[in-house]
């Protein structure tokens, strides 16, 4: 028992880490799994696994999430710093100086971004009084740890002040997010077929693919959405982002056994939210989203989204290969629950 909680969710690793840790699985990316991640280097080879940040486009895959809007700074008399000649600034012919400066408004998890640990909790019963809590990954508490700064009814977008005083992205910045990874082919078992991947699926894919996860690795889905989405240019069709591709089938208790067994570290895809959102829609009370409620709630495991894998895949299969170094810290900003990341795989 801990200060925070009673009782914590079955099937859940609260505690395990030490009762305030806050990076729940990236405790397995120890100096032994960047190791074992070095000796993937073979070529010296690096792939960007980010989308283009301004990608997929319009609002149609989530639509609460904007694609970056990007503004000049301005200095205290209201000079845009856009383009700004130096010397008619300062009132100096003599300075040739062309300066620009800008700030960007992003929806942290619009493209390739990271879910923080304090993306996703739930209402369950932490003090064990029969009285369910809004509580998150090792029993953070929603209103103490992470504040809703002055939402309101009606502040819509505006609310501002939000902030994940615990179990924000900064924790996981401060890891470096490092080591062996390895990759998963599904888009060769499902194409681009629209495909609820239960854990038959993603059992079948390894064995054809002779992949093994050991513990602290850090496994990665390929499904082919991404490809779809840079193909469409920033106009992608609603189809296209809703009735493509493999996501993992949430509902399946195998498939969660799996995770939860299999000791990976992180758990990352180039699809939308890695398991099917919406998922099937189940009965009782219960998660929306399982997988999310399983990774990000019960074990702290981090989610990656959105990511751009298919070139790595594309040169994974050719070699016989799916391991590989991963380099892949989300931004260092504290309070926040969600990042955009610009990973680095290494082969
Ligand atoms: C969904 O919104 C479905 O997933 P995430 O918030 O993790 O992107």
């Amino acid at each position: 028992m801990t200060a925070r909680w009673k009782k914590r969710p079955e099937g859940s690793n609260w505690g395990e880490f030490g009762a305030d840790d806050q990076i729940g699985r990236l405790n397995y990316l120890t100096p032994e799994k960047v190791l074992q991640g070095i000796a993937e280097v073979k070529e010296g080879r690096t792939f960007c696994l980010s989308m283009p940040l301004d990608l997929p486009g319009s609002n149609l895959l989530n639509p609460a999430r904007h694609p970056p809007r990007r503004f000049a700074t301005a200095s205290p008399d209201g000079v845009a710093r856009y383009l700004l000649r130096v010397g008619d600034a300062v009132g100096d012919d003599a300075l040739t100086d062309v300066v620009n400066d800008d700030r960007v408004l992003i929806h942290t998890q619009y493209s390739t971004q990271w879910d923080a640990l304090s993306h996703v909790g739930s209402l369950f019963d932490a003090n064990d009084d029969g009285i369910d809590e809004a509580v998150f990954y090792n029993g953070w508490r929603g209103g103490e740890d992470i504040v809703a700064g002055d939402n309101c009814a009606d502040c819509g977008a505006e609310v501002s002040g939000v902030e994940a005083h615990k179990l924000g992205i900064e924790n996981m910045a401060e890891t470096c997010v490092q080591g062996r990874a390895v990759l998963i082919d599904l888009h060769e078992i499902c194409g681009d077929a629209k495909t609820n991947a239960d854990f038959s699926v993603l059992e079948h894919a390894m064995r054809e693919q002779n992949v093994v996860v050991e513990k602290g690795d850090m496994v990665c889905l390929h499904t082919g959405f991404t490809r779809h989405i840079l193909e469409a240019a920033g106009n992608p069709t609603h189809a296209m982002l809703h009735d493509s591709c493999a996501a993992l089938e949430g509902r399946d208790p195998k498939l969660l056994e799996w995770v939860a067994d299999s000791g990976l570290s992180v758990l990352i895809a180039d699809n939308y939210a890695v398991e099917r959102a919406p998922s099937e829609v189940g009965s009782g009370r219960r998660a929306a989203l399982p997988l999310h409620e399983l990774c990000l709630f019960k074990l702290g495991i981090h989610l990656g989204e959105i990511w751009w894998l298919a070139e790595l895949n594309d040169y994974l299969r050719n070699a016989g290969r799916n391991r590989f170094l991963l380099t892949a810290p989300p931004l260092r900003l504290p309070g926040s629950v969600g990042s955009p990341a610009t990973p680095v795989a290494t082969v």
